[in-house]
């Protein structure tokens, strides 16, 4: 690293005059002076990891300055607010996004070269914010960033785990999740608020008054501690907030004559159940405790930022009217998991703020929008009712009224929907398993409810909310997902940004892709080809420099870029990808060297992370291990094919595979995959896609042209009927999807059992779920496609 040692000569360096001002220079003074003053390491040393958190620092003192102009100016003009509120932000890195949304990045890179760094490898020193597990999270993060791009008075909130996202490690076992410390040293880009502090209570009961209004009191009282993130929008001073909780104990919960008795643990127990609350991002929640905390981080998070926007609403103009609620505040609610806040508002409105039933509920019916992200069953949320009322009795309370209300006002005006009340209602009191269904709570209080792309949310209206929409025709609207094209196009691919902005004549694309079709014109130019094709080698070489590192295999620039990079998920069919790897790899052995010459090299790239207790998502993790390391030192095919498993993928890596990428699959069964969003980051970097008409998929489809697009596989109509034929024992497998399988039973991979994994795919015995996923069905079209794909390449 240069500038090893080199903290001698910071002090050396002139203090500017305006220590925020732009020139490298300033920013050079402000960079030592963070390492002079804010020190977290030893004086001695300027190394890169040093260099970063002080570049950092005096980035977010640039940020805060217009941070605080934003909220003064929200503060005046009082506009309607739009509340994001989500268990999960995929936030990434933030150094490059930061002095890019300010434009400062070349005075940031001049600047760190007079002190002896080089920026890229500072901004490679930064952990990732990985407080997310996929698309739902990184969803949040590009709402926060269009949001802010686009001047909106807009906040998100969540929480503040201390864990997120778990790392993943590759061994000879598979995937192996080591706990991911992005606080280790700490977050440069978090402010904690001493001053914003809410309480938020859990257990306890319902008190009623003399005068029949209603009180939850008792039970534990946690306080949520606001730590704030600077979200700048891009080339704009609009600097919106990130607003995570933390939760901690108050002085008081600490027992003092406990611990001067030696009674060390039970103390300090408060404080360490109340440390539980955002220790981890999604803990586990196959046991009993694991629900519990899970719900409680829930109702946590919709408590304290209810409270929050309450406070802001009544501080903004005083003595104000509650009507005016809805029209100054707008809750978005991204999935069912901050449901909570349904009956959390109608609480405070009702109990503290002394409003009666209908305007509360007016209030809240008005200002809260619900997000759809999913229609598969295992992730749709329901609680038990026996947990809801030890945890939250007042809230249960508040649930059952609105079920009640809303059974009745169904009878009354739609006597026809009288049959589908028992799956429309709110409580399912099945005996056996009495839950809250919230998804249902939601579109029953939602102003608005929305899928995700335009076939999920036909498939909500069809299918899963189907009765609600004879009910309120308008309420179910679709929002397909977007991303912003700062992180995924500008800032992760310099090279390619710069050629668009040539031959647009403008970088009016970053705040406006539609302008991206005035490429269109110049597509046969081959002078902008070669450009193109350059900075595509570019990115590739790139990309093969960092599998080398964190691989140690070798890939070659020339061959073609295959990647599928998402969680591992069944429904999602990496297996299929894998599969048609293997047959592709039995082909080519079979081949003669002469024949061979004549295929299109590849290389397939997959990455991913499995969820910790999903077996058959890490049966697949390793099989793509196994197989790389077949193919990979196999010196007959080697250089036609190589697999790699790229590990512990998350969102800078994003950044740094798209950009080389040149095929990118997006594979699910169809009317699975909500949306997916990665589709839309790979054909911004000009990557084919082969895919399914699934999500996102669709309208993608039409963007690129059907001639960028290898389409393949059932269409979701059909799949209803194919899964029964497969379960009626009538389905015929091509004899390809036999051979493939056949060569893994074959041990050709080694020794590992993926018996289970691939009975998955048969008829309905023993592991297997009869090919739920159709895997098999789709195979022979798939590699049809792959066929198109090679053609299409050479
Ligand atoms: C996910 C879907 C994706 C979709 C993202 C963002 C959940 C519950 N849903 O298809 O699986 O792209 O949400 O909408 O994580």
């Amino acid at each position: 690293a240069n500038g090893k040692n080199e903290a001698a000569k910071l002090a050396k360096i002139p203090a500017a005059a305006n220590p925020l001002a732009n020139e490298p220079s300033a920013i050079a003074s402000n960079i030592s002076y963070h390492v002079q003053y804010s020190p977290h390491f030893s004086p001695t040393k300027f190394e890169p990891e040093q260099a970063f958190f002080a570049t950092a620092e005096s980035v977010r003192d640039r940020l805060i300055q217009q941070w605080n102009e934003t909220y003064h100016h929200f503060n005046k003009v009082d506009p309607k607010q739009t509340y994001y509120l989500s268990m999960e932000f995929l936030q990434g890195r933030t150094l490059t996004n930061a002095i890019g949304s300010l434009d400062i990045q070349n005075a940031y890179a001049d600047a760190l070269n007079n002190l002896g760094h080089v920026l890229e490898e500072i901004a490679e020193q930064e952990k990732d914010a990985a407080l997310g597990n996929g698309g739902l999270g990184r969803l949040a993060s590009c709402f926060l960033d269009s949001m802010a791009t686009l001047n909106l008075p807009a906040w998100g909130y969540g929480l503040r785990y201390r864990y997120g996202l778990f790392k993943q490690k590759i061994t000879k076992q598979g995937q192996e999740e080591v706990a991911e410390d992005w606080l280790e040293k700490f977050s440069p880009w978090e402010v904690v608020r001493h001053d914003v502090v809410f309480p938020v209570r859990f257990f306890g009961s319902v008190m009623v008054n003399p005068n029949g209004t209603r009180k939850w009191v008792g039970g534990e009282v946690v306080q949520a501690v606001a730590y704030d993130i600077p979200i700048p929008g891009y080339k704009t001073k609009n600097t919106i907030s990130l607003r995570l909780w933390d939760a901690k104990a108050s002085a008081e919960d600490f027992n003092l004559f406990q611990f001067n008795d030696g009674q060390y643990e039970s103390a300090a127990q408060l404080h360490s159940r109340a440390q539980q609350i955002c220790a981890v991002l999604y803990p586990g929640d196959s046991t009993e405790e694991g629900k519990l905390l899970r719900l409680k981080q829930q109702f946590f998070l919709c408590s304290a930022s209810l409270q929050d926007m309450i406070l802001r609403f009544k501080e903004r103009k005083s003595g104000r009217q509650w009507s005016e609620f809805p029209s100054k505040v707008a809750v978005q609610l991204n999935d069912t998991h901050p449901t909570l806040a349904i009956p959390e508002l109608m609480r405070l409105l009702m109990d503290e703020e002394g409003l009666g039933w209908d305007e509360a509920w007016d209030i809240t019916t008005r200002t809260v929008a619900y997000t759809n992200h999913t229609v598969l069953p295992e992730a749709l949320e329901k609680w038990s009712q026996a947990v809801m009322w030890k945890l939250l009795p007042r809230h249960m309370e508040i649930i059952e009224e609105i079920d009640k209300r809303f059974i009745a006002m169904v009878r009354s005006t739609r006597s026809d929907l009288e049959s589908k009340i028992p799956s429309m209602c709110i409580l399912d009191n099945n005996p056996k398993k009495p839950v809250v269904r919230m998804a249902n709570l939601c579109v029953v209080s939602a102003h608005t409810v929305n899928g995700v792309a335009q076939l999920h949310s036909d498939i909500l209206k069809a299918d899963l909310f189907a009765d609600y929409v004879s009910l309120w025709p308008n309420k179910l609207q679709n929002k397909t997902n977007g991303i912003t094209p700062r992180r995924w196009l500008r800032f992760c691919n310099p090279e390619l940004s710069k050629i668009i902005t040539k031959w647009l004549k403008t970088d009016q694309w970053v705040t406006n892709l539609d302008l991206l079709v005035g490429l269109r014109q110049f597509a046969d130019n081959t002078e902008l080809q070669a450009e193109w094709e350059s900075a595509k080698m570019a990115s590739k070489k790139h990309l093969a420099d960092y599998i080398w590192r964190v691989t140690g295999v070798t890939i070659d620039p020339n061959s073609l870029f295959d990647i599928q990079v998402k969680r591992i998920h069944e429904y999602k069919r990496q297996l299929l990808n894998i599969l048609g790897a293997i047959y592709r790899y039995k082909k080519l052995k079979e081949m003669s060297p002469q024949e061979r010459k004549k295929t299109t090299p590849r290389t397939i790239m997959i990455g991913g992370k499995a969820f910790a207790t999903y077996t058959n998502a890490k049966r697949i993790v390793k099989l793509v291990n196994d197989v790389g390391e077949v193919v990979n030192t196999d010196p007959e095919v080697n250089s036609y094919l190589k697999v790699v498993f790229v590990p512990n993928y998350n969102v800078s890596v994003a950044e740094l595979l798209i950009p080389g990428s040149e095929l990118s699959q997006h594979i699910s069964t169809a009317g699975m995959e909500a949306s997916g969003t990665s589709n839309m980051k790979f054909s911004l970097n000009g990557c084919l896609i082969i895919g399914t008409l699934d999500g996102a998929n669709v309208e993608i489809r039409q963007e690129i042209g059907e001639e960028n697009f290898f389409l393949f596989g059932a269409v979701a109509e059909q799949v209803p009927k194919l899964r029964k034929e497969r379960e009626d024992g009538l389905f015929k497998p091509d004899p390809r999807f036999e051979e493939a399988k056949q060569f893994i039973r074959s041990g050709a991979f080694g020794s590992y059992d993926y018996n289970p994994l691939l009975d998955s795919l048969e008829g309905n015995t023993g592991y297997g779920r009869g090919d739920y996923f159709l895997v098999g069905y789709d195979f022979p079209s798939y590699l049809e496609a792959q066929d198109r794909v090679d053609q299409a390449y050479k």
